[in-house]
């Protein structure tokens, strides 16, 4: 780097995916592209031929991966990697299960495809049947899979609080936790290397607090050397492999792959001591967010290295959440008498601490969720944990341990104080609404007396207006409650609004399951010719009012209206379905058909779901679902 005059000459935005460059400047997202060139980077150093893949479907905190992969596509080209936006997470991740495939027939054009996917919770959820079933497949020698899962604990920008490790785990599938930027490219080139040496697909958890985070990095792909530990593979290894059967994917998954991906841990030290040192009596264990939560809490406590290592505290950075490495977890535990873990939602370190010592009758004591003597919930499950409340926590522990400081009770007296003067009250609040001029502002209004449910979109907001309209689904289940809703109700038929976004997702499945069951309802399907909520982008393949019309018609639904804000906007030719009638724009009127009647909203403006931000928690909603 060129320096004159204490100003750096020659940085430039293009640097992010220059690895040439480093030290560079990366958000998360944008990390992920530098992680696919840089792993692309150290394989053809290696004398490799490999291609990357990278698909997936946006939903926060990952949102932005596909606009920004499409912006990196000079680069990613040269460097022999694709980005192909999924339809939906479980076809995409089913598209990654074929990078595994792509060499095992001779036909293979590379030595290997290393392969990234990326979803929100949601979707880490409805993946799950094709995570099992190509994590138990295993992957290629030279390619190997990460699955980056964009997790929202508070439910900030989901409609759901969600937390995918234990999907992750249920899948077999080893996690590693980054507790920031540069981590996601440390993590992320371990996790590849882990995944061709165990055969496994690795879990990269990602959140807004991480992901959604900007830092200047060290972008050097060639930075980490990862070693291969001693271990006695099964014949045949661990690998995808033609002819495989369930019950010895089985087998080879629970007897080796799963002990192959705690022995690359432990010889790569992914969990580290960071203060303190052997010897130590107090052990506080955390990982990712957490453990930038916990380094931030100690703070506020007046401990630092120096003051830790006086009081006889030692802290343990686990970056390798499952399956813990219990060897290295063993040495640091070594002498210690309390062990407390700071974890958020539904704890996976706690549980692997506590099988890891449960036998060894030292009685040592781990706190966690709860304190081990008094019950009292220390860390909990729901929501989230804050420094604040962490460092509460650890100072009640450390006074009843006797280690309570004057700078220990200091800390705690002024959170007390702070917690008292309410010193953060909210400047504004209000509700997200539409944008000005969306076209849902008038496309959700039912006729009076009816009733609508919601769905994923920018149109879930309607729930909180004076729009009838209650009760959503899970994206692409949008109408089929109504399926076993309506033979068990009065009310003989509703409305259900659905993004055309998520038409294209997995909707159309729900209205096909909707026509089969003979159900009353009126779908307005909400055509705004984009994803808005994600922020804007185009459909996957093309996707038209009149094709929809014609799929629809297709599937038997019995009526079709096309309802505009331009009539006579479509040519007379337009190849709409048969029968399909147009109207003006007013949803207020009563549906002339009986049942099972297609509203199409059409209309062209679309600001695509940017609501701006006045206050965070309560306008979220609105951001990204
Ligand atoms: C399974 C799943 N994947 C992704 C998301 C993230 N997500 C929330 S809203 C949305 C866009 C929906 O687009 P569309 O149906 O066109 O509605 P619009 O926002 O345009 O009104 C997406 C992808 C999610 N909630 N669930």
């Amino acid at each position: 780097m060129n320096v004159q005059n204490g100003i750096r000459q020659g940085v430039s935005l293009a640097d992010r995916y220059d690895l040439t460059k480093s030290p560079v400047l990366l958000n998360g997202t944008q990390a992920l592209v530098r992680l696919m060139l840089m792993q692309r980077a150290r394989d053809k150093a290696e004398g490799l031929d490999t291609a990357g893949l990278c698909t997936g479907y946006r939903g926060s905190p990952l949102g932005a991966v596909d606009l920004t992969m499409q912006k990196a596509a000079r680069e990613l080209e040269a460097a022999q990697i694709r980005f192909q936006p999924g339809l939906n997470e479980d076809l995409a991740a089913t598209a990654i299960w074929g990078s595994q495939q792509a060499e095992l027939r001779g036909e293979g054009r590379h030595q290997g495809v290393f392969a990234l996917w990326y979803g929100k919770g949601p979707g880490v959820d409805r993946t799950g049947d094709v995570m099992r079933h190509a994590n138990m497949a295993g992957t290629s020698r030279f390619g190997g899979v990460l699955m980056a899962m964009g997790d929202d604990h508070t439910g900030e920008s989901s409609t759901v609080l969600h937390q995918s490790d234990w999907a992750m785990v249920d899948a077999y599938m080893p996690v590693v936790s980054p507790a920031g930027v540069q981590e996601v490219l440390d993590y992320g080139l371990y996790g590849w290397a882990l995944s061709r040496f165990s055969g496994l697909w690795v879990g990269l958890k990602t959140m807004k607090d991480t992901v959604e985070a900007t830092a200047v990095v060290d972008g050097n792909p060639f930075r980490q050397r990862f070693v291969t530990p001693e271990f006695r593979m099964p014949p045949g290894g661990l690998n995808i492999r033609l002819g495989d059967t369930p019950v010895a994917q089985e087998a080879r998954m629970i007897d080796f792959k799963r002990f192959a991906a705690e022995a690359f841990s432990h010889a790569n030290g992914m969990d580290k001591r960071i203060w303190g040192r052997p010897g130590a009596k107090i052990g506080m264990v955390a990982a990712g967010k957490n453990w930038l939560d916990l380094s931030h809490a100690l703070s506020l406590l007046g401990i630092d290295a120096v003051e830790a290592e006086r009081l006889g505290i030692t802290t343990y950075k686990v970056g390798q959440t499952f399956p813990l490495d219990m060897k290295g977890f063993h040495d640091w535990a070594e002498g210690l008498e309390t062990i407390i873990v700071i974890e958020e939602k539904r704890k996976l370190i706690e549980v692997q601490v506590k099988e890891a010592i449960f036998d060894d009758r030292r009685g040592r004591r781990v706190l966690g969720w709860h304190h081990d003597r008094t019950k009292e919930e220390l860390f909990p499950t729901r929501y989230a944990l804050d420094p604040l409340m962490i460092a509460e926590k650890i100072g009640g522990i450390l006074i009843e341990e006797g280690r309570g400081t004057e700078a220990v009770k200091a800390g705690l007296a002024r959170i007390s104080e702070a917690r008292r003067a309410d010193n953060a009250r909210d400047m504004a609040a209000r509700l997200p609404y539409f944008c000005s001029g969306c076209p849902h502002n008038s496309s959700t209004k039912v006729p009076e007396g009816s009733r609508a449910y919601a769905g994923i979109g920018c149109h879930y907001m309607v729930q909180w207006m004076d729009r009838d309209t209650s009760g959503f689904t899970h994206m692409g289940g949008e109408g089929a409650n109504w399926i076993g809703e309506a033979p068990f109700s009065t009310r003989d038929h509703v409305f259900q609004n659905l993004g055309d976004g998520t038409y294209n997702h997995s909707g159309a499945q729900a209205l096909r399951a909707a026509l089969a069951a003979n159900v009353n309802i009126t779908y307005k399907i909400l055509f705004n010719d984009a994803v808005a909520m994600t922020g804007g982008q185009r459909h996957d393949g093309a996707l038209t009012p009149m094709a929809i019309s014609r799929q629809m018609w297709a599937e038997g639904a019995q009526a079709i209206v096309v309802v505009t804000d331009e009539p006579g906007k479509y040519p007379s030719g337009a190849d709409w379905a048969p029968g399909v009638t147009e109207r003006q724009f007013d949803c207020t009127e009563q549906s002339p058909q009986p049942s099972q009647t297609i509203w199409l909203t059409t209309t062209r403006f679309c600001g695509s779901g940017m609501v701006p931000r006045l206050r965070r928690r309560r306008l979220s909603a609105a951001q990204g679902l």
